[in-house]
């Protein structure tokens, strides 16, 4: 099925609203996967292999503002920085706006994101679901969460965690059309629990996660074991997140992000997030625990490094840290 037949199915009739005139504005969280999201089972409708879950960041993420063009053209703008509709990822933008709207509409869209872009910390995926989110506001969709979710896939897959705040599942699905693909919010709650941005590069990666997830699968047989992984992690964080083990959640997050990293080298060619900086950091990550703080990390399509602890330990992982940027999501 394609992307536009899959967006037809959700919107029919809808499809022909009048767009507002007035402009409307839109707010997603940005997600980090505890459980990661690694290979695509249709790479046109963003399918995954497996099922995922994340943890959204509170009010770090993406504001899209969109009105309609008063030029006839496009014009999209991140962080006030015009972005090329000819290059890769403006192509690809154009592709999914054009799921949405007749010919003749043209947008002015300006999206700002506080968080880094590019560096695996923001990745895409709030500011594809602010813009749907955005999208339903200018022609009074009315969707609900679970349908704003399919749409937001469609431009990248992790965006469809970032519709609820809190823990969600991706769930994988099974169906050729993707509709049984989409997020849902965990009901449990952490209060307690805290993510540590560790910044060791804003540069724009080499190899886009859509490219090093695609060539994991093609070259590397090891592949083969990711989905009984993920089946086994997915149920013990769901467990850890139910019954506030912080233990276990750590170490199978880590885990988990550490076999995808060891998939990666061992791909051909092999690729390589890390930075003599981040693999630095790991090393410290792994002193302070067997010295006796509960401290794990995450890492996610580039260098930087996500740590997971309790509150009662913010202070002393902020004088560790120093410019360690800490969310309480809960
Ligand atoms: C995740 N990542 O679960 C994984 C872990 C990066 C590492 O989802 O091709 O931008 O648009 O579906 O969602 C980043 O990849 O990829 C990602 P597409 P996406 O968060």
């Amino acid at each position: 099925m394609k992307m536009v037949e899959v967006a037809q199915s959700i919107l029919g009739e809808r499809l022909h609203n009048t767009p507002a005139t007035s402009s409307v504005k839109a707010f997603a969280p940005t997600n980090i996967a505890l459980c990661k999201y690694w290979g695509k089972r249709d790479q046109e409708l963003n399918l995954p292999v497996t099922s995922s879950l994340s943890i959204s960041l509170g009010d770090k993420g993406a504001t899209t503002i969109i009105r309609m063009s008063s030029d006839a053209h496009d014009h999209v703008s991140l962080n006030d920085q015009e972005i090329d509709l000819a290059s890769s990822f403006g192509k690809r933008l154009i592709v999914f706006l054009n799921l949405f709207r007749k010919t003749r509409d043209k947008f002015d869209i300006i999206i700002h994101a506080n968080i880094p872009i590019a560096a695996g910390l923001a990745s895409s995926a709030s500011g594809f679901a602010s813009l749907v989110k955005a999208l339903n506001e200018l022609y009074q969709w009315n969707l609900s969460t679970q349908e704003l979710s399919i749409l937001a896939r469609l431009g990248s897959g992790s965006a469809c965690r970032s519709l609820w705040d809190g823990f969600v599942e991706w769930h994988a699905g099974v169906r050729a059309d993707g509709m049984d693909s989409f997020g849902e919010k965990l009901q449990a709650t952490w209060p307690e629990f805290c993510v540590g941005l560790l910044l060791v590069s804003e540069k724009e990666k080499e190899v886009s996660s859509r490219e090093a997830m695609q060539r994991t699968i093609e070259t590397n047989a090891a592949y083969q074991r990711w989905p009984e992984k993920v089946t086994k992690d997915l149920a013990a964080i769901k467990l850890a997140i139910n019954e506030k083990n912080f233990e276990l959640l750590g170490k199978t997050t880590e885990s988990n992000a550490l076999m995808m990293h060891a998939m990666m080298l061992t791909t051909q060619p092999p690729i390589q997030y890390s930075t003599p900086e981040t693999l630095a950091l790991m090393q410290k990550i792994w002193r302070l625990r067997s010295e006796g703080l509960p401290v794990y990390f995450t890492q996610d399509a580039g260098p930087n490094l996500k740590l997971l602890f309790l509150a009662e330990n913010k202070v002393v992982l902020a004088q560790n840290f120093p410019g360690m940027e800490i969310v309480q999501p809960g």
